[in-house]
């Protein structure tokens, strides 16, 4: 056994899940280089994963058609009470949660290897940092977590004999009988899933899945849901949101946070390359950002991750070409579609279509085929190191100082292109009732409006009511030393169905605007909904957007917003007597504004 394998607590509980579990082996992961290869061949040699001739040390993997997503419906928050985990979470009592996942965690390793997986989010040692082990009988999972978090078995020395982390423990759900023949990828039907989290004694279950954030836990699971309850307790954040640096010609760096739901392009702004003369802008994170209070009194934050695991349909060159030569080598494509000289393929690639490519179910395809060839969810996992605009500072334990903070969505209608909050409080009420058409990042229907609260619905550890009060004390604790809050939409539409705004590296321009406005360099007109751009203001150097577009990104529809008030009230009206009594205070002076 491996010499800094001291820490109690951690022997114990590999003591426990050896005994619960079966496994045939265990073998404890130190995410070297060697160690990667190693899980790599063993992937190849049962044909699970597929090397790519294009792409060195890449490689493709097909999941089980029901396994593609996040499954919302069977995560849980399971606190003590049911009202600690909110309208927002489904919930169980932890007993009988336990009760019910140890019957199925019962020998679900037999015939498979237990990994033992120690792990940083945040760079290893970093005061803001939380140690993690995740405990997997998935190869897949042990490749995915040495690139999208730090894998070392400096973890474990730096735990010693009595440090403390974070239990992650997963399980595919899918056990060997002696000479059973393994599927490609083996995984429990939907009704055995379950993606558990028991954020009073920071512990995660995961069963029956092993995919993306159902599987590689210190994400979703832990970044977020555990980290965000954490961080209520502890007074900073924990939030689903890209973090950039931009800096202007005059060499005046902005730092910007922004949550939007999964799948609505947080990777694409993150990587941006600005269109406007003289800008730069460069990546610090795609997914997460976790903040504390500085001592100047500023909001630091840090990405907790070491890697991107993005949507690849729809990334080419002309939306993200930082995301392509991230892509290089070095990468693990999941459900992409695989073309006869050895490439991944995705809808909305550059190029032509490949005239034939083997599909994400491993079918032969055509351009004449009816369904997609790489599943609308498809990812790809890259470290963030390879991304050729990663700000020098991405892994600076003290974190970055945010100047603002984006919310926003997919709204194909009435929401206009850009607006500011009118003060703190209001930014609260924008984040808190901000909503979006449904992606394919979960599993579920697509394109219906659901209100997403900072992007956190899926990924709130806790009651969403006390989430909203804690933006607002964290706001009274900043002051004015908080960041300027606006709002986005990149995807109206116009009314035969197009979008009206270019997005992606034109969204400079509208960064542009908000830091003009923090420089109050620029002026802005108030409005029922909050403080929308004057004319002119909007930098439109080098494009050609007709007005009558811009007008209409512009547009306020008064009697549209008012339509939008009974459901905002009954989005409010599940947080009961924990919706702030300032979110309220809120909602009244936004009805009257509307008139
Ligand atoms: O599968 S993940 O939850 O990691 C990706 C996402 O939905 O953002
Ligand atoms: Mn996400």
């Amino acid at each position: 056994m491996n010499v800094s394998m001291k820490n109690k607590k951690l022997n114990m509980w590999i003591k426990e899940v050896t005994e619960l579990c079966q496994p045939d082996d265990i073998y404890i992961c130190n995410g070297s280089k060697e160690e990667y290869a190693l899980m790599i061949q063993k992937l190849l040699k049962s044909g699970i994963a597929i090397p790519l001739d294009k792409r060195p040390n890449s490689f493709l993997f097909r999941s089980d058609p029901s396994d593609v997503a996040r499954v919302e419906d069977r995560t849980y928050i399971s606190t003590s009470s049911k009202e600690e985990a909110g309208p927002t979470n489904n919930w169980m009592e932890p007993k009988e949660l336990k009760n019910t996942m140890l019957n199925l965690y019962k020998g679900c390793m037999k015939g498979r290897t237990m990994y033992v997986i120690p792990f940083s989010m945040g760079p290893i040692g970093s005061p803001i940092s939380k140690i993690g082990v995740e405990i997997s009988d998935s190869p897949y999972v042990v490749v995915n977590m040495h690139i999208m978090t730090r894998v070392s078995d400096r973890v474990l020395e730096l735990l010693g004999a009595d440090g403390d982390f974070i239990p992650c423990l997963h399980s595919i759900g899918a056990p060997l009988a002696a000479g059973e023949k393994d599927s490609k990828w083996p995984c429990a039907p939907i009704d055995k899933k379950y993606i558990s989290h028991f954020p009073e004694e920071r512990l995660i279950w995961s069963y029956g899945s092993g995919y993306g954030g159902n599987a590689l836990l210190g994400k979703k699971c832990l970044a977020l849901r555990i980290a965000s309850s954490v961080a209520k307790r502890e007074g900073w954040m924990a939030e689903h949101m890209l973090i950039l640096r931009l800096t202007n010609p005059e060499g005046k760096q902005y730092h910007i946070a922004a949550a939007f739901p999964s799948a609505c392009g947080k990777t694409n702004l993150a990587m941006m390359q600005p269109s406007i003369a003289g800008w730069k802008c460069e990546c610090i994170g795609d997914d997460i950002a976790w903040m504390k209070i500085g001592s100047d009194g500023r909001l630091y934050a840090i990405n907790p991750e070491n890697g991107f695991f993005g949507v690849a349909p729809g990334t080419s060159y002309s939306t993200n070409p930082m995301a392509m030569d991230t892509l290089k080598e070095n990468v693990i494509f999941t459900n992409c579609a695989l073309t006869d000289d050895g490439d991944v393929w995705w809808e909305g690639m550059d190029g032509d279509e490949p005239a034939h490519a083997i599909d994400w179910k491993g079918r032969d395809w055509t351009p004449e085929s009816t369904e997609e060839a790489a599943h609308p969810n498809a990812r790809f996992t890259a470290p963030a190191s390879q991304c050729p605009v990663i700000c020098k500072d991405w892994e600076k334990p003290e974190g970055v100082p945010i100047d603002i903070f984006i919310f926003g969505g997919r709204r194909s209608n009435v929401v206009p292109l850009v607006y500011e909050a009118y003060n703190w409080d209001h930014g609260v009420f924008l984040g808190a009732t901000a909503a979006s058409e449904t992606t394919a990042a979960n599993i579920g229907a697509v394109g219906n409006l659901r209100r997403d609260p900072f992007a956190m619905t899926p990924f709130c550890g806790y009651h969403m009511g006390d989430y909203f009060q804690h933006w607002l004390d964290m706001g009274d604790r900043l002051g004015d030393k908080a960041p300027r809050v606006f709002y986005v939409n990149w995807f109206r539409k116009s009314e035969d169905g197009k979008f009206l705004w270019p997005g992606f590296s034109d969204n400079s321009r509208i960064l542009k605007w908000m830091c003009e406005r923090i420089d109050g360099k620029v002026g802005a007109e108030e409005t029922p909904i909050g403080l929308l751009p004057n004319e002119g203001d909007i930098d439109l150097n080098g494009i050609n957007i007709p007005s009558d577009d811009m007008g209409e990104l512009l547009r306020i529809d008064t009697d549209a917003w008012k339509a939008e008030i009974p459901d905002i009230e009954n989005h409010f009206f599940k947080f009961g007597n924990r919706l702030p009594e300032r979110l309220r205070k809120q909602l009244q002076e936004f009805k009257k504004r509307l008139g």
